[in-house]
């Protein structure tokens, strides 16, 4: 298995591919949306008011020059852009809102994944989520106070619906009508998970693209009035047999399956790593469950890491590990403190196993 960071667009430069490389990482996720763009603070997001920002359609980022581009910087790093994470809300609304743009925004998400494929780009993270990553707020009580993100249920509305213009915690029509997005239960939430697959897959395969869904973040049953798709770790095993496909995969975070209340992530990744169908997988701890829980330090949480590792090393898994968020180190630069700090004792670990 190969050691990886996760990059957000702001960060793809030059300087941050050589930070990569310097910890001893070999792959790299890249973020081409723009959330978290203005500051490398932790969002918060926990009413109707506040959300990651606007999300702006069709964007020349996602052009295959721009990709071919990225790639040849990163490799120029000794580093290879092993896969994308998450599409722009704007880009795909209506496939997740089953509105009225969603064949039009299905035929760009095609065109995206071939380009990827071009760019030897071997896989694609995606969130099949209305509410997204929706409800965490700001904590110290990550070891010695360091600053990382917390869920507590009961300090947040959770029937806060979505305004009309919004999904996924970005605005993609600022002029949206007053109103918020319809309910809907969760069958109609599959159906379009299953049309979503029924169209992309089939260009995956042609493409050598695995796509990789990341469960719910948090995992809870419904947020907003919408449900969520994998909120429990056995759900991951309905989405694989929904449309069987060598390219239907998942992104295992191992920090989302922790919160879940069912199983425990020592047999999901059993489970999971067996049929090989992990792309890639989020690395990072954390203390508690849903409804309450808090993201700490990679070797100071709930999971046993070291535990999980042995059992991605013995399917033989070969994909990229990356730390996922990480609490902050306080000191000049928190953000990369933190991931030097998750990096080193990920790539300790693997050196144990003789692995990466
Ligand atoms: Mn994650």
């Amino acid at each position: 298995m190969k050691l990886g960071l996760g990059l957000y667009r702001h960060m793809l430069r030059d300087e941050e591919f050589a930070f990569a490389r310097q910890c001893s990482c070999t792959d790299l996720i890249i973020h081409l949306a723009n959330y978290y763009s203005n500051d490398r603070e932790i969002v918060k997001a926990t009413d109707e008011k506040v959300n990651y920002g606007d999300s702006k359609a069709g964007e020349s980022i996602w052009s295959l020059e721009s990709l071919l581009e990225l790639q040849r910087r990163a490799q120029a790093r000794g580093l290879r852009i092993y896969g994308i994470e998450n599409f722009s809300p704007a880009d795909w609304y209506d496939v997740l809102l089953d509105g009225p743009k969603k064949e039009e925004q299905m035929e760009n998400l095609k065109q995206i994944i071939r380009r990827v494929g071009q760019a030897g780009i071997r896989c694609f993270g995606y969130n099949f989520s209305l509410a997204g990553v929706w409800g965490h707020q700001k904590t110290t009580r990550a070891r010695g106070g360091a600053v990382s993100t917390c869920f507590h249920a009961d300090q947040l509305d959770l029937e806060a619906r979505i305004p009309n213009g919004e999904v996924w915690n970005m605005t993609y029509d600022p002029n949206a009508p007053e109103g918020h997005i319809p309910d809907i239960g969760y069958e109609e939430l599959w159906a379009r998970l299953k049309w979503f697959l029924e169209q992309i897959l089939p260009v995956a395969e042609e493409a050598g693209v695995m796509m990789a869904l990341h469960p719910d973040d948090p995992p809870m049953p419904c947020l907003r009035g919408t449900p969520r798709m994998v909120y429990q770790p056995e759900l991951y095993q309905k989405v694989l047999d929904l449309v069987p496909s060598p390219c239907n995969g998942i992104d295992f975070c191992m920090g989302s399956i922790q919160e879940m209340t069912h199983g425990d992530i020592y047999e999901a990744l059993e489970q999971y790593a067996a049929q090989g169908r992990i792309a890639y997988a989020h690395v990072r701890n954390v203390r508690g469950k849903v409804p309450d829980y808090t993201e700490v330090f990679v070797d100071d949480g709930d999971i046993d890491i070291r535990r999980t590792l042995e059992i991605l090393h013995k399917h033989h898994f070969d994909g990229v590990l990356i730390p996922d968020h990480t609490p902050q180190l306080q000191c000049g630069d928190p953000w990369h403190a933190g991931m030097a700090y998750a990096l080193g004792f990920i790539r300790a670990q693997l050196m144990a196993l003789q692995d990466g």
